[in-house]
């Protein structure tokens, strides 16, 4: 039984054309499904139905982040445990979500709407399975990601929301930051993934989502992100520059309605047995953005 990895981020904003109109032709994802007031859009190299939906809403936000669980019996696993730590939890019924089942929502400590599901419609990456392509064309627009990677909350008390994430949804912690006190600033978080992160929470108002990140395949691609986002004319945030926490290769921008999106690569590989990595309040400037050793206001108040 397990939390298997990040599935999809829900959100709203202001202006659906405008959004659009950057995630496809800057980001360069793929618009699987639209309607009126809701847009479904996907990686390349991504399998599921959907992994980000916009919906319009005149005003900016999250409205849940999904994950997917291990097995099909985990959703009610999952539910016993979450309502034995004291946190409501409601069925979503097959049919009333797209792209995916049943499904079980809930608030976690923090105050984000979190959501595991199952049942994800499979309808497959860009490339096939049959003799595939490697690569995805190459005329693709934009930045072209060919997946979601993480994503990054805040939480007033990080310590009690890292502790539901990992006693009771059983995630693994690969990093954390300290205070002087020894109390937790930020923590990164595993599901059955290899990899540093599929979420960490830092410090910040209750409620707030921070950032998503897409993967590049290499720190060429991240370079290559920087010049697309210049040359559109979008308003980077940090870097190009490499973070000491996970030690992946990153930049931070702001889409038209002033989300944060990350572009990463880089970071280690994560194994089951692989020892917790701690950083002193102190050292967190190292920890964020190595090269330049800053804490930005900028980057730890922003948010959505
Ligand atoms: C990352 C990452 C903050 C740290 C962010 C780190 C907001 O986004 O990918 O490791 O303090
Ligand atoms: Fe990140």
């Amino acid at each position: 039984m397990g939390i298997l990895r990040l599935a999809h981020i829900d959100v709203r904003t202001p202006d659906l054309d405008l959004a659009t109109a950057y995630y496809t032709e800057v980001m360069g994802l793929q618009t699987v499904q639209r309607s009126e007031d809701t847009v479904y859009f996907k990686c390349w190299d991504e399998e599921d139905h959907h992994s980000l939906r916009m919906r319009y809403h005149p005003r900016t936000g999250m409205d849940s982040f999904t994950f997917r669980v291990e097995a099909e019996d985990d959703l009610h696993e999952f539910e016993k445990k979450v309502e034995a730590y004291g946190c409501p939890t409601t069925r979503v019924s097959k049919g009333e979500a797209v792209g995916q089942g049943e499904s079980i929502r809930f608030e976690v400590p923090s105050g984000q709407i979190m959501e595991l599901v199952w049942d994800i419609e499979k309808t497959g990456n860009m490339l096939g399975k049959r003799n595939p392509s490697p690569v995805p064309p190459p005329d693709l627009p934009g930045i072209a990601p060919p997946r979601m990677d993480h994503m990054l909350v805040n939480a007033e008390e990080v310590a009690e929301s890292a502790k539901f994430f990992i006693d009771v949804l059983g995630m693994r912690m690969t990093e954390q930051v300290l205070d002087g006190n020894g109390h937790q600033l930020g923590v990164w978080l595993a599901g059955r993934t290899n990899s540093p992160h599929d979420i960490a929470i830092v410090n910040g108002p209750n409620g707030a989502l921070h950032h998503w990140a897409y993967w590049l395949d290499d720190w060429d691609h991240i370079r290559k992100a920087a010049d697309t986002l210049a040359y559109n004319g979008v308003q980077i945030d940090q870097g190009p520059t490499r973070h000491g926490v996970t030690r992946g290769n990153t930049i931070y921008f702001f889409d038209p309605l002033g989300i944060r999106n990350e572009v990463f690569t880089g970071g280690y590989w994560v194994d089951p047995d692989t020892e917790i990595i701690t950083w002193t309040e102190d050292n967190f400037g190292k920890g964020l953005f190595y090269y330049e050793n800053v804490v930005s206001q900028r980057f730890l108040r922003m948010h959505t």
